[in-house]
């Protein structure tokens, strides 16, 4: 019998790749609150993009408890250590610095303790489980590890933690991790933990943003491709037998390119010669992004078959909403929301531009159908996916983790009657179909026990409330589209500049 949603399965061992992003932290606690031990595995480049686009969240994700000082810039920061070795920075860094950070003990020893300004932070035990991973590390290469992924993200992400533990008596442990390019840290982790289940949702996984630039794009292929590759040979590697739990796209089967319901992850076809087969849907991607999730589910496909790994592909619609019963339990705890033009997604953009009294930016007709899901829901369809893994050599179970489907102009216009504000019809900055039908199966997380949570106006109201409270950390520069798929798309939108 499959355990539904409050099924009887035991607690389970599950590593979070991507477990600081927005599905991701969310989904730990969920998980965490239902008994599940859960290690956060995290490389914070999801933060490091907002500084590169200059964006930020909505909601105040990185505030550390850190005093600050007239703001701090990264190269504002000096470390120094009661190891030589480590002190490796220009003293000009250290006469300019706003912030200290002391390192009692080199990497692998086990006081690491911090200690910012005259502002003592007690991060010590914490710190030093993160860094058990780098215990094999040089010294310098610490340091390089530690500049590059900066000190102010790493300690936002250790109040997030230490606030759950606060309010639920419960640990999430939180590893720096690159799953893309530190392959043999990874192997480790995997070994140490021995996890039942590693969900994935650690890539790239805004389309506009993978479609900006040639540097974007390559950046995406080799991120998603490379860092889901790299879970399978290290599940491979480590010989623990590990459930992968995939966060995939409604996309990759192309916008209702088919005709008639979209089933869930497999068609059957009738080949020449006239043999009957079940094989996986065709791929239809519309970006650089969904392209690299159509790469994966093909790699999933190879090493179910090749190495009897067990792996569910969960194709996802877009996700609405920011806070969960979990979140909402501390102010620390607040989930991300987007709003900008690369990362912001359709409707939670639509509530933002409405609760700000700007026009919704509905690209083209309005006339484009997606799948919808809210952020509860993911979580929810996680752990009924952790709790009924396909068997040993049974092939990839594919589930359609939506709600329900909607039109972008019925968004719209839910939100402009809900909130007075106009719609704008904008050039389309994509290339993508100007209207399409779409009809999706969802029979498989329903039949487990997910009762979806449809779009509704209480909802719509809480996520407006968060806005109106954070509406003044709102950068209106960044609500216009800012990535345009080809040439001929950016010509079109020129004059939205
Ligand atoms: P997000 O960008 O907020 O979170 C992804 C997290 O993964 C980030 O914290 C990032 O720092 C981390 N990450 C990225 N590359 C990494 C790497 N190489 N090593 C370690 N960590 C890395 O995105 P999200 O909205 O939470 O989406 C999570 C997953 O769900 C993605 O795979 C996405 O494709 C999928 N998904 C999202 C939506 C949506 O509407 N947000 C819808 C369908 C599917
Ligand atoms: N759109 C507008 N106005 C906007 C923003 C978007 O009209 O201001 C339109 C887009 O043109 C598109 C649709 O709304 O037709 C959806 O755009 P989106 O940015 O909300 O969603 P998308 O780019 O498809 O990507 C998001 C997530 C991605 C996930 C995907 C699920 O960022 O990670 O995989 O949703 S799905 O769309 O089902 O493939």
């Amino acid at each position: 019998e499959p355990a539904g949603i409050n099924g009887s399965s035991q607690p389970k061992k599950v590593i979070v790749l991507g477990g600081d992003g927005f599905c991701g932290w969310p989904t730990s606690l969920y998980l965490s609150d239902q008994g599940h031990d859960v290690v956060i595995v995290d490389n914070l480049s999801r933060r490091n993009i907002d500084v590169e686009l200059g964006c930020d969240s909505l909601t105040p994700i990185q505030s550390p408890s850190v005093r600050k000082r007239g703001g701090m810039r990264l190269s504002n920061l000096a470390l120094i250590s009661s190891c030589d070795r480590c002190l490796l920075l220009p003293s000009e860094i250290h006469e300019r610095a706003d912030y200290y950070m002391y390192l009692s003990a080199c990497p692998g020893g086990n006081a690491l303790s911090s200690n910012l300004d005259n502002n003592s932070v007690d991060a010590g035990d914490d710190m030093a489980r993160s860094f058990r991973h780098g215990v094999n590390l040089s010294h310098s290469r610490f340091l390089l590890r530690f500049f590059h992924f900066s000190p102010t993200l790493f300690f936002a992400v250790q109040v997030r933690v230490q606030a759950w533990k606060e309010v639920s008596g419960k640990d999430i442990k939180f590893v720096n991790l690159d799953i893309a390019k530190e392959y043999d840290l990874l192997v480790q982790l995997i070994k140490e933990e021995k996890p039942d289940s590693i969900v994935h949702f650690a890539e790239q996984r805004a389309a506009p943003y993978s479609m900006k630039t040639s540097k974007t794009k390559r950046y995406t292929v080799d991120n998603n491709v490379g860092g889901s590759n790299n879970l399978c040979c290290a599940v491979i590697d480590s010989e623990v037998d590990a459930h992968i739990v995939h966060l995939g796209t409604m996309g990759v089967y192309g916008y209702g390119t088919s005709g008639g319901e979209i089933p869930e992850g497999y068609i059957d076809v009738i080949l020449p010669g006239g043999r009957e087969a079940n094989i996986l849907h065709p791929a239809y991607p519309g970006s650089v992004y969904h392209a690299t999730k159509c790469l994966d589910a093909l790699l999933w496909q190879f090493y179910q078959k090749n190495d009897q790994l067990r792996i569910t592909d969960l194709h996802q619609g877009i996700v609405w909403g920011t806070n969960t019963p979990q979140t909402v339990r501390d102010e620390r705890l607040i989930n991300r929301f987007d709003y900008d033009g690369d990362y912001g997604t359709v409707l939670n953009r639509f509530l933002m531009q409405g609760a700000m009294g700007v026009p919704l930016t509905v690209y083209g007709t309005g006339g484009q159908t997606r799948a919808f899901i809210h952020i509860t829901d993911t979580a929810r369809c996680i752990e009924i996916a952790i709790n009924n893994p396909p068997k040993a050599g049974e092939r990839v179970e594919i589930f359609n983790q939506v709600a329900e489907t909607r039109r972008v102009r019925d968004v719209a216009k839910l939100v402009a009657d809900q909130t007075g504000v106009e719609m704008n019809l904008l050039p389309n900055p994509r290339q993508e179909a100007a209207e399409n039908e779409l009809d999706v199966s969802n029979k498989k997380f329903c039949s487990l026990g997910l009762d979806p949570i449809t779009l509704d106006e209480a909802l719509f109201n809480e996520v407006t409330e968060v806005v109106q409270k954070y509406k003044h950390r709102c950068d209106p520069t960044k609500i216009l589209p800012a990535s345009f798929w080809n040439k001929k798309r950016a010509e079109e939108c020129a004059s939205l500049d």
